[in-house]
């Protein structure tokens, strides 16, 4: 069996800023990825490609071109965890070993868990952000809708960017308000969650401009099933006096989030927590229990809010930690504190950019100025300067992200 220094799963965002240093570092061939795609997404981009604001094109790359030269591409997906063999196992049967792993799969969408959504996504009005295939129906649905009932929805699971469900609905209801069909449009935001953000100070903001723009907010309301033929959806109610019944609204258009939870694969292997993410540790990043496995990114136990953001400053810990291990050298253990950021796009030139640790629910905000309040200058450098950072740096392994620049323009 073909056996490597580190194996890395999953050549996405985590993966590729992590193995982009490793094998920089280690030299040829001694890191594998293996990662099935032929396509690298930056989702991130996907709430603007989705309100026209930018191409799908502009959030894809072939997995060849981002794929870390040094590294050796492994193009398949791991099945199974054998870490008191040090192995894991391809799709196609193949066993290959390792000295140190570090998985980066990200999370699951599980679009069969609505009724009726894997065959509706992409027709009649439902649309959702969170696929490859349907974010581009987003842009034309939202173009094409002509006023009635708009539905945005919110699962009451974990999920990746937890900002994304409302961000598209600012930017619709702007591209309606232009339109001039406003007023014959109702719009409702249904979440599983009981508040529209997890950070209070932000979440404060969010609902002022919910109340100033009409957007009416139901929490505790889990969609469950969509019909097609009556272009209804149907949502769970899950607290309050009509808690265990259900709700059922009639739908123009609806964007929908689709509940996610741990990768199937990593549920069923050793390395997953009760819930079935990778149990880490908190802080190092280490599994808790196989001292030559870490984990990070959307697939990882990290109590934070599931980004790219959280990622930028997790890859940096998980490197220092690993190098370590392999040079034996004595320098400081390093910690993960949670840091995660949601730049909140609440229209096509403005912005409300969370940054907070997701381990104290304080913000902890690169810029000295106020970042709940609606900006452009943090709208520009979401759309035009990140997606860039993303590209030359971050996938290179050369973006530990703004911590640096915290500092030096004040914070703690
Ligand atoms: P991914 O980037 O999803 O990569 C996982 C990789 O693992 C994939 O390439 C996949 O093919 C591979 N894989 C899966 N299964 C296997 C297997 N069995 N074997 C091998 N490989 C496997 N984040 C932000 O910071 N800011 C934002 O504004 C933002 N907005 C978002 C908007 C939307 C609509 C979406 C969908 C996401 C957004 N995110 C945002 C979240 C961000 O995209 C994710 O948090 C980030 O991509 C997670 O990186 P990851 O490497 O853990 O997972
Ligand atoms: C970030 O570093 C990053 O990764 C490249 C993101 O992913 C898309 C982000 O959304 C954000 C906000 C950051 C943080 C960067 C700065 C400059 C505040």
């Amino acid at each position: 069996p073909s056996s490597y220094k580190v194996v890395v799963v999953g050549g996405g965002s985590a993966g590729l800023s992590v193995a982009s240093t490793l094998a920089e570092t280690l030299g040829n061939k001694s890191v594998a990825v293996v990662e099935p795609s032929d396509v690298h997404y930056y989702q991130p981009l996907w709430t603007f490609v989705g309100s026209g604001l930018k191409t799908f094109d502009e959030s894809k790359m072939a997995m060849s071109e981002v794929m870390p030269e040094k590294a050796q591409w492994i193009k398949d997906s791991v099945a199974s965890f054998n870490p008191t063999k040090n192995t894991v196992v391809l799709a196609n049967g193949e066993s290959i070993s390792y000295d140190y792993l570090v998985v980066a799969a990200g999370i699951q969408t599980n679009w069969g868990k609505i009724k009726n959504l894997p065959e509706t996504l992409g027709k009649n009005g439902v649309t959702s952000n969170y696929s490859a295939q349907s974010v581009q129906k987003t842009d034309e649905f939202i173009k094409a809708f002509k006023g009635g009932n708009a539905l945005f929805t919110m699962p009451s699971t974990p999920i990746k960017c937890a900002g994304a469900p409302q961000k598209i609905m600012y930017l619709a209801e702007e591209q309606w308000r232009k339109a001039g069909i406003r007023d014959q449009t109702k719009i409702n935001y249904f979440t599983g969650l009981g508040k529209i953000f997890a950070i209070d100070k932000y979440a404060n903001e969010l609902l002022k401009i919910c109340k100033a723009r009409n957007l009416n907010i139901n929490y505790f309301t889990d969609l469950a099933e969509i019909r097609p033929d009556s272009k209804e959806a149907v949502f769970n109610v899950l607290a309050g006096d009509a808690k265990g019944s259900t709700l059922t609204l009639p739908y123009d258009f609806l964007h929908v989030t689709p509940p996610m939870g741990a990768p199937d694969f990593i549920r069923a292997s050793p390395l997953s927590n009760a819930d079935g993410w990778v149990d880490v540790n908190k802080e190092t990043l280490r599994h808790n229990k196989f001292d030559n496995v870490y984990a990070l990114g959307d697939c990882s136990s990290l109590p934070t809010s599931k980004t790219a953001a959280a990622i930028t400053a997790q890859s940096a810990v998980l490197k220092s930690n690993l190098l370590g291990d392999i040079f034996g050298d004595s320098k400081e253990v390093a910690k993960y504190d949670g840091y995660t950021s949601c730049p909140l796009v609440t229209g096509s030139d403005k912005l409300i950019l969370a940054e907070f640790s997701g381990y104290t629910g304080q913000p902890q905000e690169t810029f000295p100025f106020d970042q709940s309040k609606e900006r452009f200058s943090t709208y520009f450098l979401t759309k035009e300067i990140i997606p860039d950072i993303y590209w030359k740096a971050m996938v290179k392994g050369n973006w530990d992200g703004p911590a640096k620049y915290r500092k030096l323009f004040g914070a703690a």
